[in-house]
């Protein structure tokens, strides 16, 4: 029998994956918090898609139906809140994915969730909201999936849709090179409002996302985490380079007034750093920055 996908978190990752769960035959239902946004989602009843629309159903995370297999797309800062919201309802051997940004979150559904099968995921898809549930996939990127204890059979099922996916035997390191990729850009990005490609022709912002790198190297390698071949400003020069004409996450996030990731990107970095005794300065700098624009920021929804 086809199991029933449940999306917690149906911003434009949640609502992409939504679309690729339906073409690979899956019921598909969007666990929603706010029912304004249920009435929203009721009034189109489907996601759209380069003009095709998707047939899901959606629901309040307060609803009582069980739930046999979850992808957790939220914010990882909204993680804590929005399991909660939903775990009475999570069958005994319930399997989760988490696909997230930044480290810290997948830790915490895993230890939150001993008996169910877990696989944690990283993406370079790059997709837009135009207006609620009607996207536009701007980057073909790939999804890798992988548990971070052993292979499990059903995740090589979800290789089959419209989306690239891989599975992933080393999602743990997978994650840490976005993480690190993050560091170099996001944070730089909100700060100075400006684009992604900005950080290499400007040689202030150069300068600093080269000393954020370095330190971000010390980490990675007392964690145990190889990075890239090459230095890591290297890598995130080419990403800055390749979408020189996006704005961050981070950035985004500053600009439409919304609490960030800094928490689990930089913030997970300096706490890993603390652990081994080592400094990282500039890190620790742009954490306190992006924790200040917080300040005036009230709210976050999944
Ligand atoms: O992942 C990103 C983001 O915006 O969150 C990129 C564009 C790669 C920058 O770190």
């Amino acid at each position: 029998m086809i199991q029933r996908w449940h999306i917690l978190g149906a911003g434009s990752i949640g609502c992409l994956w939504a679309c690729n769960l339906v073409s690979m035959g899956y019921p598909v239902t969007l666990l929603l918090r706010n029912p304004a946004k249920l009435d929203i989602f009721n009034s189109t009843g489907a996601i759209t898609l380069a003009e095709k629309r998707y047939s899901v159903s959606a629901e309040l995370t307060d609803t009582s139906t069980e739930i046999d297999q979850l992808l957790i797309t939220t914010k990882s800062t909204d993680t804590i809140t929005a399991l909660q919201s939903i775990k009475e309802r999570l069958s005994k051997n319930v399997k989760v994915i988490v696909l997230q940004n930044g480290l810290g979150s997948q830790q915490w559904v895993k230890d939150q969730l001993p008996d169910a099968e877990i696989a944690w995921a990283s993406t370079t898809d790059g997709v837009w909201t135009k207006t609620p549930f009607n996207l536009v996939h701007a980057g073909k990127g790939i999804t890798r999936i992988g548990s971070p204890i052993t292979r499990h059979a059903w995740v090589a099922a979800l290789e089959k849709g419209f989306l690239k996916v891989e599975q992933d035997d080393d999602i743990a390191a997978t994650l840490w090179r976005k993480l690190a990729i993050n560091c170099a850009i996001n944070p730089l990005t909100a700060v100075y409002q400006c684009k992604n490609g900005e950080l290499i022709n400007n040689p202030d912002y150069l300068a600093t996302m080269v000393a954020i790198c370095k330190e971000v190297e010390l980490v990675a390698e007392s964690e145990g985490i190889e990075l890239f071949d090459g230095p890591l400003i290297e890598q995130a020069c080419h990403v800055a380079e390749l979408t020189a004409e996006n704005y961050s996450s981070m950035m985004q996030d500053i600009q439409h007034q919304r609490i960030t990731e800094i928490s689990h990107i930089t913030g997970y970095l300096c706490e890993r750093a603390k652990q081994h005794g080592l400094h990282t300065p500039t890190n620790n700098t742009y954490l306190r920055k992006i924790k200040k624009l917080h300040e005036n920021i009230k709210t976050s929804a999944y």
